[in-house]
C-alpha cells in the first residue's frame, strides 16, 4: 500500500517533467516564430553585404581582352620615394590661348588647388604624385572603339565639353589642348586606387568625369575615369565590392550606366534632380538615391548626408570607396542650384573621410565639378581641414597611414 505522501510524489514527478516539456515547447515555438526569422534575416543581410551578387567575371572574349589591357597598362606604377597620395600633374590644366575663358569654368582650378596647398606650407611640392596619361588601350578597358573614334571629330568634342568654339579647330589641336589633359586626369584617378590601397586614401586633384559612360560623353566629361578606376581595381586587387559616393550637385549618370545592374558596385548619389542631366534611365541604377532640391541649404544637406551614410553602412561592406567630391553644391554656383557654404563642403568631406577611415576602407577622392573662381580655395581648405582633423596625413612616406 502506498502512503498518501508517496502517492503525492508519484503524482508530482510527471507533472514537473510535463511542465518542463511544455515550457520547452513554448520556448521553441516562440523561438521559431519570432526569433529565428530575425536571425535568418540578419544572416542573409550579413551574407549579402559581403557577397557581390556576382555572376562575377564572365570569361567572355571581351572580359579576357579587358584583363589583358589592364595587365599591360603602365598607369599603376610603384612609388620609389616617400610621397603623399595627392595626385596632380601640370598637364591637367587646360590652357588654350584664352579660349577656355569662354566657358563658365575655371579650367586652372586643379593648378590653383595644388598652389594653395604648397604655398601655404601644407604640402611639399616634391611629395605630390604625378600620373601618366591614359593611353588608348587603357581607355578601351571601358570605352568602345566607336566612342573613342568619335572624338576624332572636333564637333563632337565641342558638344561633349560644351565649348562651341572647339568645333572649328583642327582635331590635332583639340587632342593636344583638351583631350590630352583629360586623359592625364584619367590616369590620375586610376592610379589613385592603387595609392589608396597602399596608403589608405588618395586624392586626385582632378578627375570625376561622372557624366561619361563607355559609349557616350557629355557635360564636360569626355572619359569615364570612375568606371575605369573601378575596373582596374577589380582586376588588380581581386576585389568585388566598390562603393561610389557621388556628392557632386549633378547626377552621376556615366558610372550609373556603366555599372547598371552590376551587384559589385553600390552607388550612393546625392544630387539636385532639377538640373542636368535628367537621366531617368540611369536613376534606376542608383542603389541609394538622395534628391536635394534647388535651394537646399547647409544644415538640411548635411543631415541628409548623415542619414544616407548610415543606410549605406548598413547595406554594403565595400573594399574600396570612390568619392566624387564636386564643389558645385556651393552657394552661388551657376550650375548646381544648391546653397551649401564653404564650411559645409569641408564638413561634408570630413563625414565621408570619417566614414571610410574609421573602418579602414581605402578611399579615392576626385574633385569633379565646381568651377567658380572660389572653388579651388574651398577644395584646398577642405583638404587642410582633413589634415588638421588627422583624417589624412600630408607628410611624405611610403607605407600605410
Ligand atoms: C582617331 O585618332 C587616333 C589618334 O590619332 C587614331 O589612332 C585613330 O585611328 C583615329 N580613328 C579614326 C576612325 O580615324
Ligand atoms: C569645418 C571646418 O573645420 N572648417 C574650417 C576649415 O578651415 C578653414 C580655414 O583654415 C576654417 O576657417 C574653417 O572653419
Ligand atoms: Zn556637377
Amino acid at each position: 500500500m502506498l502512503s498518501p505522501h508517496s502517492h503525492m510524489k508519484i503524482r508530482v514527478m510527471p507533472k514537473t517533467t510535463e511542465s518542463i516539456r511544455n515550457l520547452c515547447k513554448s520556448t521553441l515555438y516562440l523561438f521559431l516564430t519570432f526569433v529565428s526569422p530575425f536571425i535568418l534575416y540578419r544572416c542573409i543581410r550579413f551574407l549579402s553585404m559581403y557577397s557581390s551578387s556576382s555572376t562575377s567575371a564572365p570569361k567572355t572574349d571581351a572580359e579576357i581582352l579587358r584583363r589583358k589591357r589592364i595587365e599591360k597598362s603602365k598607369l599603376y606604377f610603384d612609388i620609389t620615394t616617400p610621397k603623399v597620395p595627392i595626385i596632380y600633374s601640370s598637364y591637367y590644366d587646360i590652357r588654350f590661348f584664352g579660349i577656355e575663358k569662354l566657358h563658365p569654368f575655371d579650367s586652372s582650378k586643379w593648378d590653383r588647388i595644388r598652389g594653395f596647398l604648397i604655398s601655404e606650407g601644407h604640402l611639399d611640392k616634391n611629395s605630390i604624385v604625378e600620373p601618366f596619361e591614359a593611353s588608348t588601350d587603357d581607355l578601351l578597358v571601358v570605352h568602345t572603339e566607336a566612342y573613342l573614334n568619335s572624338l576624332n571629330n572636333s564637333v563632337n568634342v565641342a558638344m561633349i565639353t560644351e565649348v562651341p568654339p572647339l568645333a572649328i579647330l583642327p582635331n590635332w589641336l583639340v587632342r593636344m589642348k583638351v583631350l590630352s589633359p583629360f586623359r592625364r586626369q584619367v590616369g590620375g584617378t586610376i592610379l589613385a586606387a592603387k595609392l589608396a590601397k597602399e596608403q589608405g586614401w588618395a586624392i586626385n586633384v582632378g578627375g570625376g568625369f561622372h557624366h561619361c559612360s563607355s559609349g557616350r560623353g557629355g557635360g564636360f566629361c569626355a572619359y569615364a575615369d570612375i568606371s575605369l578606376c573601378i575596373h582596374f581595381a577589380f582586376f588588380r586587387f581581386t576585389i568585388s565590392r566598390v562603393m561610389i559616393i557621388d556628392l557632386d550637385a549633378h547626377q552621376g549618370n556615366g558610372h550609373e550606366m556603366d555599372f547598371a545592374g552590376d551587384g559589385r558596385v553600390y552607388i550612393l548619389d546625392m544630387y539636385n534632380p532639377d538640373i542636368y542631366p535628367f537621366d531617368l534611365t540611369a536613376r534606376n541604377y542608383i542603389k541609394q538615391k538622395v534628391e536635394v532640391a534647388t535651394g537646399t541649404t547647409t544644415d538640411g544637406y548635411l543631415k541628409e548626408l548623415d542619414k544616407a551614410l548610415r543606410v549605406a553602412r548598413d547595406n554594403f561592406a565595400p573594399e574600396l570607396i570612390i568619392y566624387n567630391a564636386g564643389t558645385d553644391i556651393l552657394d552661388g554656383d551657376p550650375l548646381g542650384g544648391l546653397k551649401i557654404s564653404p564650411d559645409g563642403v569641408a564638413q561634408r568631406d570630413e563625414k565621408v573621410f570619417r566614414f571610410a577611415r574609421e573602418r579602414n576602407i581605402p578611399l579615392v577622392m576626385v574633385t569633379s565639378g565646381g568651377y567658380m573662381k572660389t572653388s579651388a580655395r574651398v577644395v584646398a581648405d577642405s583638404i587642410i581641414n582633413l589634415s588638421r582633423k588627422r583624417l589624412i596625413d600630408l607628410s611624405p612616406r611610403y607605407g600605410r597611414r
